[in-house]
């Protein structure tokens, strides 16, 4: 009797198993375990909108202005969605944004969304740490409602996500990301790690009762130094609400402090995800203005030296702001280093991903 029931029960999680890798999202992760073992997928923020020297050209990209083709990963930022504003907060028109997600997916490429919320107390930016905004937002708090209509408006945006074709195009979804500093109001000095999960997980199942099926979710935290597993889960969710583990990671200090901290980022990420069947991305990165002419040869690959995270996301090249940006461009010292990363087979851009026919390596 118990084996039979241990037989159905294995058949059944099986089926659940095969089942499952039909919708959209598991064919993503599908797809990038894939990749993960060829090399790290290039990614860059907001690469299709705007770079250093030029805004809503489309079809450009400073990538593909340095290197001619375009990153693998494009992200993309829905902060002032909740409000129902036609622009995010970095300027982007959400109907343009949907039209290059399009493209860039039609092209072959994956998709990556971050979202910097407003303040649901205050009404400030995401940076407003005021209001105990995340306490007010789970069920039974005096902004529940809002936060609920708010995770509607982003449901219908990720329902609007299609191909000409209607079918629903995968997106590596990182709400609440950098959890762990003291900047967001989601972030350590406005809630306990057990709010925050709450909130995280209220978004999961809001978006699973929306049935929408082509979400993989990030949970990423910011570096931190002499990192420990310990830390780095403690405002983890739980692997039912995870499919990515993430790192945002920025060099402030030093290059040596920025390889040792991504070696050490890496290593946890590495050995969690392999445990518990996950993928592991550096979620955001780079380094401000990239002044050191050979910054991503001699820095970044060192600080991934030995692992395969399935991508790296350079943070926006600005267009607001001359001071703020993490990507290649024509007109910053680091072009050579970055065409060589270009030519490096660990990297991975968008013709390597898309059409073998193309692929330069
Ligand atoms: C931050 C900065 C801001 C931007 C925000 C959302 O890291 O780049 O300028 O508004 O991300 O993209």
């Amino acid at each position: 009797m118990k084996r039979l029931v241990m037989t159905l029960a294995s058949i059944s999680l099986c089926f659940g198993i095969i089942a499952n890798a039909h919708t959209p999202a598991q064919k993503l992760i599908k797809k990038l375990t894939i990749w993960q073992q060829k090399g790290v997928m290039m990614g860059h923020q907001d690469a299709l909108f705007y770079g250093t020297t030029w805004k809503w050209e489309f079809g450009r990209s400073d990538v593909k202005d340095v290197c001619g083709d375009y990153p693998a990963v494009l992200g993309c930022e829905l902060g002032g969605l909740e409000l129902g504003h036609d622009k995010n907060i970095d300027g982007v028109p959400f109907e343009n944004m949907r039209e290059q997600i399009q493209a860039h997916y039609q092209r072959g490429g994956i998709i990556t969304i971050s979202w910097h919320p407003h303040n649901p107390v205050t009404a400030g930016t995401a940076w407003e740490i005021e209001g105990n905004a995340v306490a007010a937002s789970l069920p039974g708090g005096k902004e529940n409602a809002k936060m609920k209509l708010w995770l509607q408006r982003t449901v219908n945006f990720m329902k609007s996500l299609k191909t000409t074709n209607g079918e629903a195009i995968p997106i590596i979804f990182r709400p609440w990301h950098e959890m762990n500093g003291d900047w967001f109001w989601w972030g350590t000095k406005s809630c306990t790690p057990q709010q925050y999960i709450q909130l995280f997980k209220m978004t999961v199942d809001y978006f699973r009762q929306a049935k929408l099926t082509h979400i993989v979710w990030s949970y990423s935290p910011n570096a931190s130094s002499d990192d420990t597993p310990e830390r780095f889960f403690t405002f983890y969710p739980g692997d039912k609400y995870v499919d990515l583990l993430g790192v945002d990671l920025y060099q402030h200090t030093t290059k040596e402090d920025f390889i040792k901290q991504g070696q050490q980022e890496m290593g946890i990420m590495h050995d969690y995800a392999e445990k518990h069947n996950k993928l592991y991305a550096i979620t955001e990165g780079g380094y401000r203005n990239t002044p050191d002419p050979q910054w991503y040869s001699y820095t970044l690959l060192p600080a991934l030296q030995g692992y395969n995270p399935c991508y790296v996301l350079l943070w926006r090249n600005a267009w607001d702001n001359k001071e703020e940006n993490f990507g290649p461009a024509p007109n910053k010292v680091c072009v050579e280093d970055f065409k060589r990363l270009y030519r490096d087979k660990k990297l991975l851009f968008l013709k390597d991903i898309s059409n073998a026919t193309n692929r330069k390596k």
